[in-house]
């Protein structure tokens, strides 16, 4: 089952539902305007998206089928009374249903909502139920995932991710009251790892020993303190994309027992309930978008520095030619923005295009836009800027002569006003020999 996303044709997440770290916040700008000598114009930083509760803006399903209480309606008891068994599960019932969604939903005037699963009947066969969270949307967390348990949180559990959109899974990390027994894993805490072994999985008992239902509801995945990581994201191997993710899976294997065995006699007073699944995390732009926006129920970078796609994974239209790279934390405090952009010299000769209604001026007077232009050759040699293009096809040189072809009779767009709205969108079908 998936609740429905957010109302709203265009959502902008909202960033007070966290607070951003203060020491990020020289990231929330992409550009800004900057006087200089040659006038006014654009200086670009790199720029990420606000932190935001995503759990807003989760798909949630839930596995096996059959795995939600109430159909047929059921009865229940609690590990805290175990022979008062009032309670029911209903799922025809608007009160005493638990649906998967109840698990994101926002709790208000203080009444706890959550997602039930049936009871432990079949025992001996385990009981065990997936959650899980999806977003279609590559995101980075920022903080501790909390997920709150009532009625006792499992004895056995394992936390998974994808950065695949659910195609591949890998654990994240294992929980357990007893590590070695459950995994055959020496138990660890996170706050025990050194900071070059951050990335490890590890399995920890900190969230799954008996202490009391109602004392202890939180099951954590921890993250250490993540403002000092973020410059190492660049350097050190593997961190960026441990915190990346897709998807979230919760896979349940054994329910809370209330005590060191199960009581085959009372077999309704076990179960999973979950009502709060907290996931602070901010969409993944490659540092080339302060927005993330919710367009068509689906997240988007509000792609900035001339990029484009739901990452910000690729250059603009028009803007290859230097080729794409993601922005970089480095050097502090401000990082680098690393923008698609044209190269130099046709940004000058468009600048002069625009201002002095010459287009075609190189072919008359090439200077000072390419001193070195020999008219002879098309402009394109000329540019010191590799071109984001498979040289293989290159039109301006023969292939087995690996000379260049006559430029007569072989108009580009720049020279002529009717191949392309578009000077840089060079077809390699107008030149022979490609
Ligand atoms: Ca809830």
């Amino acid at each position: 089952m998936s609740p429905p996303l957010l109302p709203g044709l265009l959502l902008l997440l909202s960033p007070l539902l966290l607070l951003s770290p203060p020491a990020l916040t020289q990231f929330d700008v992409c550009r800004s305007l900057r006087a200089s000598e040659g006038g006014a114009g654009w200086e670009r930083f790199p720029c990420q998206p606000p932190p935001t509760n995503m759990k807003e803006v989760m798909q949630i399903r839930v596995d096996p089928p059959g795995i939600t209480c109430g159909n047929p309606p059921e009865r229940f008891c609690t590990l805290e009374n175990p022979y008062l068994c009032s309670d029911e599960c209903d799922a025809s019932s608007p009160d005493l249903s638990h649906p998967p969604q109840l698990m994101g939903d926002r709790e208000r005037g203080g009444l706890v909502t959550y997602w039930q699963t049936v009871t432990w009947s079949r025992f001996p066969e385990p009981l065990l139920a997936n959650i899980t969270l999806s977003w279609n949307k590559s995101l980075e967390m920022v903080d501790d995932v909390v997920v709150t348990f009532e009625y006792g949180r499992p004895t056995i559990m394992v936390l998974e991710k994808s950065t695949d959109r659910g195609v591949s899974w890998q654990p994240y990390q294992f929980y357990a009251d007893d590590c070695l027994e459950a995994f055959g894993m020496v138990p660890k805490r996170v706050a025990d790892l050194a900071p070059s072994n951050i990335t490890r999985v590890i399995c920890t008992e900190q969230y799954s020993q008996w202490v009391g239902a109602k004392e202890e509801k939180l099951v954590v995945f921890e993250l250490i303190n993540m403002d000092a990581l973020w410059t190492r994201m660049e350097t050190m191997q593997g961190l960026r994309e441990f915190f990346s993710f897709t998807n979230l899976r919760l896979r349940l294997l054994r329910p809370a027992l209330g005590g060191t065995y199960v009581q085959r006699d009372n077999l309704l007073k076990y179960f999973y309930a979950v009502s709060n699944i907290d996931v602070p995390a901010r969409c993944v732009c490659n540092l080339h978008a302060s927005q993330c926006m919710l367009r068509d129920a689906t997240l988007q970078c509000d792609c900035d520095h001339n990029t484009s796609g739901q990452d910000c994974q690729r250059c603009s239209q028009g803007f290859e030619s230097r080729g794409w790279r993601p922005g970089s934390y480095l050097p502090l405090p401000r990082g680098t923005a690393n923008p698609s952009d044209v190269p130099e010299t046709i940004t000058k000769i468009l600048k002069h295009r625009t201002h002095h209604n010459t287009p075609y001026a190189l072919k008359t007077s090439p200077k000072p836009y390419a001193p070195e232009h020999n008219p002879q050759q098309p402009l394109s040699r000329n540019l010191k800027t590799p071109l984001c293009m498979n040289t293989s096809k290159t039109p301006y040189a023969n292939p087995k002569t690996h000379k260049p072809l006559k430029p007569k009779n072989t108009p580009t767009a720049l020279e002529n006003p009717n191949t392309s709205q578009n000077p840089f969108d060079r077809t390699p079908t107008k030149f022979p020999g490609t």
